[in-house]
């Protein structure tokens, strides 16, 4: 599971990466800098860690990840091959949510593709390059499934009547994500693998004064998608790559308050992105190694433990678990017991965000 950053060139993508990952890109002042994409692997910052490690005092953390994908950027026309358009939206496809970049800085000396900063008109410029690119993507399936239809295929029949649907939703201007549909047509949508049904949140990049409270643009921004149910982060990207730069913690701790930030944006975008990608952590909490793993939400135990190997899942037998709220509330997994706040859970057990799980298997 990843998520591709996406938008215009130039605009702050790469140094966004850099923020994020350990992992250097390439960044500078010029359009399409970036044409290969950058895969990062990404720690997931997560307090809980912290008190568990403060608890248990294990002698390794782990912290759960996410991939993050650096692409190039997009320009006008891409959905008909312009700029490598191709190539790029198929960087794009290959992600299962898209982090979006508009670019809400002013600053003569940064080129902009199109002259202005602007980024409700940035970013209406790559929501048509993506509605055009799946709006071609539908009317291909549409050809195929149209004659199986009419040749009495029922479930083609269906597919139809969805695709009806989206292509409509792209022409008036919208993307796959706003249509209403149920759980059956959720999952013939997803087989679509359309660029505009993917999940997206918004980043504004913002010089380093408007890091706390945003700026005129980002509330042009919040307002044009305030019905999109997406999330909007500001981030001073140029200011927090800087700072990365810092070799002690104390000294970014420093800058970081002096640009009125508790934590950096980039964590909060990390953990939002790992929300979006619809992941969720449990832990393991021994003495040798306190760990977060990464499932999906909705993921049963016998799911969760197949994350760590897949002889867990084959042999599982039962699960161990405790809230997280109950271990740190008691403070250790001999406490918890003593309590009788451990449950022992079997196989349809959903895991919870958070739960510190102990799993019972044979081999
Ligand atoms: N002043 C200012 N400059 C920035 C900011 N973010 C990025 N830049 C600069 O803008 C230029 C482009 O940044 P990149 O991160 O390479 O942009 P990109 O979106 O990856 O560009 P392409 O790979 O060409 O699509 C670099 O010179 C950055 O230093 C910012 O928040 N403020
Ligand atoms: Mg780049």
């Amino acid at each position: 599971m990843k998520a591709g950053i996406v938008g215009l060139p130039n605009v702050g993508k790469s140094t966004l990466f850099n923020c994020l990952s350990n992992a250097k890109a390439q960044s500078a002042n010029f359009p399409f800098c970036t044409i290969e994409p950058n895969l990062g692997v990404v720690n997931v910052p997560d307090p809980r860690l912290e008190k568990l490690e403060a608890l248990v005092k294990p002698e390794r953390v782990l912290p759960a990840t996410v991939e993050i994908v650096d692409i190039a950027g997009l320009v006008r026309g891409a959905s008909e091959g312009e700029g490598l358009g191709n190539q790029f939206l198929g960087n794009i496809r290959e992600c299962h949510a898209i982090i979006h970049v508009l670019r809400c800085f002013d600053n003569d000396n940064i080129v902009h593709v199109d002259g202005s900063v602007d980024p409700i008109r940035d970013k209406e410029t790559i929501d048509i390059e993506l509605q055009l690119k799946d709006l071609e993507t539908v009317e291909k399936r549409l050809e195929k499934v149209t004659r199986a239809a009419k040749a009495g295929d029922k479930k083609a029949a269906k597919e139809m009547e969805l695709l009806n649907r989206i292509k409509e939703t792209l022409q008036t201007g919208l993307s796959a994500r706003s249509l209403q549909v149920n759980e059956e047509e959720k999952e013939l949508l997803d087989s679509f693998q359309l660029l505009t049904a993917k999940p997206v949140l918004y980043v504004c990049n913002v010089d380093e004064k408007s890091a706390k409270n945003g700026n005129a643009y980002v509330e042009k921004v919040k307002e044009v998608v305030k019905n999109e149910d997406a999330e909007v982060i500001v981030l001073a990207v140029a200011t927090e790559a800087d700072i990365t730069e810092l070799e002690s913690y104390e000294e970014r701790q420093m800058f970081l308050e002096d640009i009125g930030l508790e934590e950096p944006g980039a964590s909060k975008l990390i953990r939002a992105a790992y929300h979006l990608l619809n992941l969720q952590t449990y832990f393991t909490a021994g003495v040798k190694e306190v760990r977060a793993w990464t499932i999906h939400k909705g993921d049963t135990a016998p799911q969760a433990a197949g994350v760590i190997h897949t002889d867990f899942e084959k042999g599982f037998i039962r699960a161990e678990v405790i809230a997280y709220d109950d271990f740190i509330t008691y403070g250790s997994e001999a406490k918890v017991k003593e309590a009788g706040k451990m449950r022992v859970e079997g196989k349809e057990y959903i895991v919870k965000d958070g739960d510190i799980m102990h799993f019972r298997f044979n081999v």
